[in-house]
């Protein structure tokens, strides 16, 4: 039964049957990273960087290959439940020891494109939700939440960070609908375009980074700079997304890629 399914799957991808959508932002020195206010002495995360070692030079007259440096959480990249103080107790719960089932997992793709377009500071209610769960079914257990804005349309320019005066404003969540999908829907984490899980002004929310606070809280994990969203279907898309295993880390670079249904 289950070779039988492997062998229809590997057919599938043969034949078009099933594709590819590539949901990874390219990682370059250009990548934003996560703003944080400076007014509380917090620290900052690296910019991603590349150093060339050689390129077929005399440094290497056969090979090409760099030194990297960046952050953990920087642009398209995996958040374990050990990020935060209210994860830090939870079993397997960082980059190295998160079982491998929950990389390979459905996904679903909540669309709030004109609400984030008439509002940067849109925060995703229970409501909504539960408006999206009755057209397209309740969500299910062990599935990824997408949260679809568009936004990484906005990389390279400023809206994409949005930064102000008074910190960022970018979409996210009233602390009540994190809960919501952490407790009662039992999902594996949520997803998002922009370049963190909370949105801008998280720092004044409560709690603060409510998305973090409460997903992590309850062993979830998260996706961030996540693109491509507008190429999913609503439902039934498998998300494959795994971070580097990098002993007690709390999230890393990754490549995420959704297989849909193709012609
Ligand atoms: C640390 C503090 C606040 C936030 C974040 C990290 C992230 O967004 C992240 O990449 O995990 S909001
Ligand atoms: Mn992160």
């Amino acid at each position: 039964m289950t070779a039988d399914l492997l062998k229809d799957f590997a057919s599938a991808l043969l034949t078009g049957g099933v594709r590819i959508v590539d949901l990874t932002a390219t990682l370059s020195p250009e990548t934003p990273t996560l703003p944080l206010p400076t007014e509380f002495g917090w620290g900052e995360s690296w910019p991603f960087s590349m150093e060339t070692i050689s390129r077929y030079d005399e440094k290497g007259p056969a090979w090409y290959w760099n030194n990297l440096r960046c952050g953990e959480h920087t642009g398209t990249h995996f958040d374990a439940p050990i990020h935060w103080v209210t994860g830090k107790d939870h079993e397997n719960h960082a980059t190295d020891t998160l079982p491998p089932e929950r990389f390979v997992a459905p996904a679903v793709v909540i669309d709030a494109v004109a609400e984030s377009e008439a509002n940067p500071d849109f925060l995703m209610s229970v409501d909504f939700i539960r408006d999206w769960e009755s057209r397209h079914g309740e969500i299910p257990a062990g599935a990824w939440v997408l949260y679809r804005t568009d936004w990484s349309k906005k990389v390279g320019t400023e809206g994409y960070l949005n930064q102000h005066g008074d910190g960022c404003h970018t979409p996210g969540w009233e602390p009540a609908t994190v809960a919501f999908l952490a407790e009662e829907r039992d999902i594996i984490g949520v997803g998002v375009e922009t370049v963190g899980t909370d949105c801008g002004q998280a720092s004044s929310q409560e709690p603060i980074f409510p998305c973090h606070n409460l997903m992590h809280g309850a062993n979830k994990c998260g996706l961030a700079s996540l693109c491509n969203l507008d190429q999913l279907p609503p439902t039934g898309a498998i998300l494959i997304a795994a971070p580097l295993k990098i002993r007690e880390g709390s999230g890393s670079p990754a490549r995420v890629l959704a297989l849909v249904p193709g012609s």
